[in-house]
């Protein structure tokens, strides 16, 4: 960053004026001076005291406020910090925000930039920086306990644990490589730090098992509503989302892009779209649009396969290359004369089969149901899971694959120390990464702690 992190950094904190209050934060060494400025005194820490905003320059008071101090080390981001709660008017926070601008060494701050701070005086590792920006952002409850647990340190505990115990593993087999001819160095080292590294392989690879779940807790779970044109789809999908989201036609070939909406379900995240009708079309902007349907329906989680059930042709069957395990078929449109019906025949190849109207609302509260349960399931093992991001997957299946290269370097027959210590290294590695927090004396600290060899 090009601008000092010594400058005293402020910000309004709160959401979009006007509003009952407004809370602009300042961070920085200069958060005390700016607080004798503009009130004319610091509060004792950690107690609120109602204060007179000041402009500086002219003597006039700008609002009555309430002003927090928090100092230094024990504030959101270990430097001085100063809040100040305000009535949450355009013009009070602009004439608060410009008489701050013009104090000595203060200036806005950039996005992130408090949660950055916090980062690098090691208030927050970066599993609890993301949950941070998760729980903002969480808009169900499921998602919000996921991101608080996150911000309270979940994952980075954990792998901060785990790579502890690593450095530890190579801390021995360092050991033994430097220190071999020292008396009071045990013969057998390698040993146990194999013993420490299949351990640790077992717990890491064990929290990669949730298979993407923690991951789909912050994005939804993707629910693609598909099949041939003019079936209702759109219908459902506006239905399902309790408003107009997308264009309803009596013409075949209506929707092209996809349409997205994010739906809670019971307390869990649903991402629902809204797909092209799959037909041949010779129409450019059509075959496009079918393209993308049938692209985002293979990588869904799970497709409503929705047909007419009053067309006479009721033959169309979900693609081939979908995973039938993850098809529901939507039979629509009973509300409409029922022709006979050759899908009842078809019923069994499906998880489940419902029959609704979307224009009426019919049997729509048990397709709901039936997919609040769904996603029930589907997250429930996200309770004890760990990763929630392609991040996290990545450095935990960096470190798995070092862990499985040293215990392949143990296995084999020499001396191979040099290289398991190396494997070892690039395993704690990933974890750092994982936290942020990578330090290399580490192991040295370590060494020197457990054995006696400095003289
Ligand atoms: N009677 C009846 N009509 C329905 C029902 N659902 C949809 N329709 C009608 O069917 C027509 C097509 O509906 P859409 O929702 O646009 O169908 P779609 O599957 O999105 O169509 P494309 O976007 O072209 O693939 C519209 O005229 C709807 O009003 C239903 O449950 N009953
Ligand atoms: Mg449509």
């Amino acid at each position: 960053m090009s601008v000092s992190s010594r400058d005293t950094i402020f910000a309004l904190s709160s959401g979009r004026p006007p509003a009952a209050i407004a809370v602009v934060r300042l961070s920085g060494p200069q958060a005390g001076g700016a607080l004798e400025t503009l009130v004319g005194h610091v509060p004792e820490p950690r107690k609120a005291a109602l204060v007179r905003v000041r402009d500086s320059r002219s003597g006039e008071t700008i609002d009555e406020a309430l002003a927090l101090w928090f100092p230094a080390p024990h504030s959101e981001t270990g430097e001085d910090v100063a809040e100040l709660q305000l009535h949450g008017g355009h013009a009070v926070i602009a004439a608060v925000l410009d008489a701050l601008g013009r104090i000595e060494g203060c200036r806005m701050a950039e996005p992130g930039e408090f949660t950055r701070r916090a980062f690098e005086n090691g208030r927050l590792d970066l599993t609890e920086v993301e949950g941070l920006a998760d729980l903002i952002a969480a808009e169900t409850p499921a998602q919000r306990k996921q991101a608080f647990r996150q911000l309270k340190g979940l994952i980075g505990d954990r792998a901060e644990a785990w790579r502890r115990r690593l450095i530890e593993a190579r801390a021995l087999v360092e050991a033994r490589i430097d220190f071999s001819d020292e008396a009071d160095v045990p013969e057998d080292l390698v040993g146990p730090a194999i013993h420490a590294a299949q351990q640790l392989r077992s717990e890491i690879a064990g929290a990669l098992a949730g298979g993407g779940r923690g991951e789909r807790m912050r994005d939804g779970l993707v629910v693609a509503i598909a099949g041939p044109p003019n079936a209702g789809k759109s219908t459902l999908l506006n239905r399902l989302a309790r408003r107009d989201v997308a264009i309803v036609s009596p013409y075949a070939g209506t929707t092209r892009d996809i349409i997205e909406v994010h739906l809670d379900l019971e307390g869990y995240p649903v991402t629902l779209l809204d797909t092209a009708g799959i037909r041949n079309s010779a129409e450019p902007v059509e075959q496009e649009g079918v393209r993308r349907a049938r692209e985002r329906a293979a990588d869904a989680d799970l497709v409503l396969w929705v047909i007419d059930g009053s067309a006479a042709d009721r033959s169309v069957v979900p693609e081939k290359n979908l995973d039938r395990s993850k098809v529901w078929l939507v039979i629509n449109k009973v509300d409409l004369a029922k022709g006979q019906g050759s899908e009842a025949t078809r019923r069994d190849e499906y998880e489940f089969t419902c029959s609704i109207s979307a224009t009426t609302g019919a049997g729509v509260d048990g397709l709901v149901g039936r997919l609040a349960s769904f996603a029930k399931e589907y997250f429930a093992t996200v309770e004890t899971g760990i990763v929630t991001r392609a991040r996290h997957r990545r450095l935990f299946e960096e470190t798995v694959a070092a862990l499985d290269r040293a215990l392949a370097e143990a296995a084999k027959p020499g001396e191979h120390e040099e290289l398991i210590a190396e494997e070892l290294r690039s395993a704690a590695t990933a974890l750092g990464r994982l936290t942020g927090r990578v330090d290399v004396e580490d192991i040295l600290d370590v060494i020197f702690r457990d054995f006696c060899i400095g003289k």
